[in-house]
């Protein structure tokens, strides 16, 4: 079938604009809302990638900044019409303000109240004490924070990561501090916590429940199993902390620290707490040098996030603690596990990314993460040195990614596993990071390409944000929204997207050769296509937070 793929939220006037179509047209125009031709232009054949199995052609409007009339733009060629979409400078307005807004739907433990929540309010949930799993000891009051994703666990290291998404980006472009949306209000110090502060506050809070007196963390907090689709108040099992592990503990190191250099603005008692704790945990890891890995309890299927090795999270906790202190102490530990980082990168363990390990974001591999403290810091020391290198040469290497195919996509076709639009983001970051060193519009292109991916130019012609864009995706994966009989899911909800591994039950009836770009389905059963998680949806605020600056 003959279409026309484009970002269906649309683009800034200064930013490159473009549409892909996957037939042969040799001019397209762009029509407003009363069909008036507002551009003319020619395309350019691109050719078939490996990626989204369409032979491409580029309608490229970037010379069009937009026009007075208000409304929405459509681009024509041959037979076929896109989806509208707007050129205006607050074009990303809502988009941010809803990306933002979803860290407050998954508040665990607290109600969500009509005033905010509209018609997505619920009562509390999990506030019963977790037992601790296998121990014979008093059951802990771990409640609050988010629920991780749609189910309703909560997990240490995917609850840090998506924390340092949010709090880089305050670091990087403090422009995030001014999003405004909607939430109940927090006091502190210096009067009121800026909006992101204050939900983060709700995840930190949570995490310094979920260190032991000793200063290690558990790494997760669930049911036994995943709960049925139920409400999460209705989710009445009991909760288990399973054992602690040395990557919850290094993570929370790493991301309290980075807190305590933001909060400590606003209130110096809670940056003083966020640093102790910093330190305990820290302190826990010098005294525990082994790895401490993490293996689900025999018959549990709650989320596993599991990781192979814990250097990557010793040297963020590391350089965490170094850009924090700048005692050079933690210098010295994060130069000390470097070598170690290398040498797993070169081993046959290390198969989970595509790229320069030391720019790695993720929930596992999280050096990437130190390596951005180490920019922050920039004090010419060699591993700062070194830490820059690292994003600009892995933003080269994007950028030739973005030449293979026609959507201008950083992505390869190995990059397509489950939850690909965080390798994506995670991509879109390291870029949004290298032009903030060194600006190059090859970077800005390579990052609105993925914005403009993420927001229907791709070739499933689909917004993987919900609410925003005509054809956003409207089934997540996410207990709550697939119980509430309520027509649409909240907005703002970052899709995992296609997935080449197909591993649900749903899933497996796409067609084994489909493109890795088609591996999708809009439907409530696909967790392994269409979950969300509160690690897909933050680096996706630290990218805006950057386009918007
Ligand atoms: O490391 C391999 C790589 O070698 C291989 O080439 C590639 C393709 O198969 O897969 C890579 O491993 C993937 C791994 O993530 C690391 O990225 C696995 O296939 C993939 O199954 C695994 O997916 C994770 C999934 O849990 C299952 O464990 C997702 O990243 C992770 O986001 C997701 O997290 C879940 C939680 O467990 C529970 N809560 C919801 C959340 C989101 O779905
Ligand atoms: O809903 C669960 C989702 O959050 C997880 O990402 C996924 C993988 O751990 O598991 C989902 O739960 C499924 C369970 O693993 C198997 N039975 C069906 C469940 C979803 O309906
Ligand atoms: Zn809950």
């Amino acid at each position: 079938m003959q279409k026309i793929f484009v970002n269906q939220v649309g683009f800034m006037p200064k930013e490159a604009k473009k549409a892909v179509l996957n037939f042969d047209a040799p001019e397209f125009k762009l029509v407003d809302e009363a069909g008036a031709t507002v551009f003319e232009g020619k395309t350019s054949h691109f050719g078939t990638d490996d990626i989204s199995g369409e032979d491409t052609f580029v309608a490229d409007f970037s010379d069009f900044k937009g026009t007075d009339s208000e409304g929405k733009l459509k681009v024509v060629a041959g037979g076929a019409t896109s989806a509208g979409f707007e050129i205006t400078e607050s074009v990303y307005d809502k988009l941010m303000h809803d990306i933002c807004k979803c860290f407050y739907y998954l508040r665990c433990g607290d109600a969500l109240d009509k005033k905010y929540a509209g018609e997505y309010y619920h009562e509390a949930c999990h506030l019963s004490k977790a037992t601790v799993y296998g121990e014979e000891v008093e059951p802990v009051d771990v409640s609050g924070g988010w629920h991780d994703a749609g189910d309703y666990g909560r997990y240490s290291t995917a609850g840090a990561v998506a924390l340092a998404h949010l709090l880089y980006g305050v670091r990087f472009f403090d422009n995030l501090l001014d999003v405004k949306f909607e939430i109940p209000e927090e006091k502190c110090e210096k009067g009121v916590l800026p909006n992101i502060l204050a939900e983060a506050k709700v995840e930190l809070d949570f995490l310094m429940k979920m260190q032991r007196e000793n200063g290690s963390v558990w790494h997760k907090v669930t049911t036994f199993s995943h709960a049925p689709f139920i409400m999460p108040e209705e989710d009445k099992s009991e909760l288990f902390l399973f054992s602690v592990s040395s990557l919850a503990t290094a993570d929370i190191a790493a991301v309290f620290a980075l807190a305590y250099t933001i909060y400590r603005k606003y209130d110096t008692a809670y940056a003083n707490l966020l640093m102790e704790r910093s330190i305990k945990a820290y302190a826990w890891l010098e005294a525990n040098p082994e790895a401490k890995l993490f293996k689900n309890a025999e018959g549990s299927n709650t989320g596993e996030y599991p990781e192979n090795e814990d250097n990557s999270n010793r040297f963020w906790a590391a350089a965490a603690l170094f850009e924090a202190t700048g005692e050079k102490k933690y210098y010295d530990e994060a130069l000390k596990q470097k070598p170690l980082i290398e040498a797993y990168d070169k081993s046959d363990a290390f198969k989970e990314y595509t790229g320069n390990i030391f720019t790695c974001l993720g929930w596992g591999d999280v050096a990437g993460l130190g390596s951005m403290s180490l920019i922050l810091k920039d004090d010419g020391s060699e591993l700062c040195a070194f830490a820059k290198d690292a994003f600009l040469s892995e933003a080269d290497r994007l950028c030739q990614n973005a030449k293979t195919n026609g959507f201008g996509l950083c992505m390869l076709k190995e990059n397509f596993i489950w939850g690909s639009n965080m390798e994506l983001l995670k991509y879109m970051m390291v870029l949004t990071v290298a032009n903030t060193l060194k600006p190059e519009e090859r970077f800005v292109n390579a990052i609105t390409a993925g914005l403009d991916y993420l927001l229907g130019c791709n070739s499933v012609d689909v917004s993987y944000v919900t609410g925003n864009g005509e054809k956003a995706y409207k089934n997540p994966h996410l207990r709550p929204t697939a119980v509430d009989d309520i027509e649409e899911p909240w907005p703002g909800l970052v899709s995992g997207g296609p997935n080449t591994g197909l591993q649900d039950e749903q899933a497996q009836t796409l067609p084994k050769d489909t493109a890795p770009m088609k591996c999708y389905l809009d439907h409530v059963d696909c967790y392994s296509l269409n979950e969300i998680t509160i690690y897909w949806n933050s680096p996706l605020v630290f990218v805006m937070a950057g386009l918007l600056k």
